[in-house]
């Protein structure tokens, strides 16, 4: 650690409970920790073939890589293997002083006792998962003291308040958005990256990344029997063969494109996730799901329908409500109202016939609140909070280290 209290080293653990937004999330903040802060980084990971769909230059079968910048460790009981009570371990590979684990993953029994051994001991996060509830706010950097070994482990919370740890925000990310966005080469290049025409000016055109959803054909229908044409992008996800059966086809995949009334349909491979912000940036409105899509959309500046990930006792809809007041509460009472309709029904609740037709009515207000909302979050970035506490407990340590 230098003088300055600020990390050289990072190991982050992920371990994927499914889908893509655990390693999602870890390896943007690898990739950001490295890249603009210039740490050492490994990121040790228990599913391979997941990272691999975000970053297909990632080799499944490699112990250990480096690919941008990040050195990328599979994550298995083999990798840390019990010598010397664990004591070799640390010696051996070495304990990085920014150790994070993320949501809650249990770390290798030696690493800890490795940690335990540091003289300046490591700065233990766990990084929690993003939520706009209120308690979140009263538990950021709250300290955890390991029971038995001289560690303190503290709770990390993203978040959309300044008095919570932010959200993963690139440099220079929105410039680039304003840049896309606001060239129509930069748009057609896209475009034909996907092997779509680039679609007219009238076109409304959607992202659709969502679980499987039993609202799909009430939203498919409201689409098809729309006032302008809409084009909607579906990469490869859950929802998929619910698509292909809206349309009839037992096998939709990659390429396909189907066609109802107003509603034209496209089906796209999984979007490498370096570009899979590009196509948030061409559409009009992005269905999204889990955590990193949803804050991607967010930084999209535009109008956005959350799927949130389900959980055991509808807990998630209480998550989902906390979103929505905190996100409304600088919106008029109809778009509100128009948006709260659709979130809710497209995570579960009641579809009405004007659920759609209420939320493109407020799309005006929508868009600018969007970009207002996109402006007001980068206020509060995650990796800088990340180092900024760092700093904070060295300061912390040192102070404590003087008095003794
Ligand atoms: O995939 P998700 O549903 O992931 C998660 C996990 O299920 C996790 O266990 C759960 O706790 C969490 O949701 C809330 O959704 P998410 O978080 O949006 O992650 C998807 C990732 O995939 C994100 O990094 C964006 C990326 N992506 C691409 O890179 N290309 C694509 O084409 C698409 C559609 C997504």
């Amino acid at each position: 650690m230098k003088e300055n209290f600020l990390p050289e080293s990072c190991d982050i653990f992920c371990n994927v409970i499914d889908n893509y937004g655990d390693i999602g999330v870890c390896w943007r903040l690898a990739r950001q920790l490295a890249n603009e802060y210039g740490l050492q980084v490994r990121l040790w990971l228990d599913d391979m073939p997941s990272l691999a769909k975000l970053c297909p230059e990632i080799d499944v079968a490699a112990e250990k890589q480096r690919c941008r910048s990040v050195e990328v460790c599979h994550w298995t009981a083999d990798a840390f293997p019990s010598c010397d009570g664990g004591r070799g371990w640390g010696r051996e590979r070495g304990v990085a002083e920014l150790v994070i684990e993320a949501f809650a993953c249990k770390l290798p029994q030696n690493y800890i006792e490795a940690m335990a051994e540091q003289e300046s001991k490591p700065v233990w996060i766990n990084l929690e998962y993003l939520s706009a509830e209120d308690w979140v706010q009263g538990c950021h950097k709250l300290p955890s003291p390991h029971p038995t070994l001289p560690l303190t482990k503290y709770f990390f919370f993203p978040g959309f308040t300044p008095k919570t740890g932010g959200l993963l925000l690139e440099r220079n990310l929105l410039a680039r958005r304003d840049a896309f966005q606001g060239d129509a080469a930069q748009r057609q290049a896209f475009w034909q990256s996907v092997g779509i025409e680039m679609p007219s000016a009238q076109t409304l055109k959607v992202s659709l990344f969502a679980y499987e959803n039993a609202a799909l054909n009430g939203l498919f229908d409201a689409w098809a029997d729309g006032a302008q044409p809409l084009l909607c992008l579906v990469p490869e996800s859950r929802i998929l063969p619910q698509v292909g059966q809206y349309f009839g086809d037992a096998e939709p995949c990659a390429g396909k494109a189907y066609t109802r009334g107003t509603l034209q349909v496209c089906v796209l491979q999984f979007v490498e996730q370096e570009r899979y912000d590009e196509l948030l940036w061409a559409c009009d409105v992005n269905v999204v799901r889990g955590e990193d899509s949803f804050v991607r959309a967010q930084w999209a500046g535009r109008p956005l329908v959350w799927q949130i990930y389900p959980q055991h006792d509808a807990v998630h809809l209480k998550k989902l409500q906390a979103f929505l007041t905190l996100h409304g509460s600088q919106l008029s009472q109809s778009a509100k109202s128009a948006v709260a309709g659709l979130w809710q029904a497209w995570n579960g609740g009641c579809w009405a016939v004007d659920t759609w037709s209420a939320f493109v009515a407020a799309r005006g207000e929508l868009d600018s609140h969007a970009r207002q909302w996109a402006r007001q979050l980068a206020e509060n970035n995650l990796a800088l909070n990340l180092l900024d506490f760092c700093q904070e407990i060295g300061r912390m340590r040192a102070l404590e280290n003087e008095g003794q």
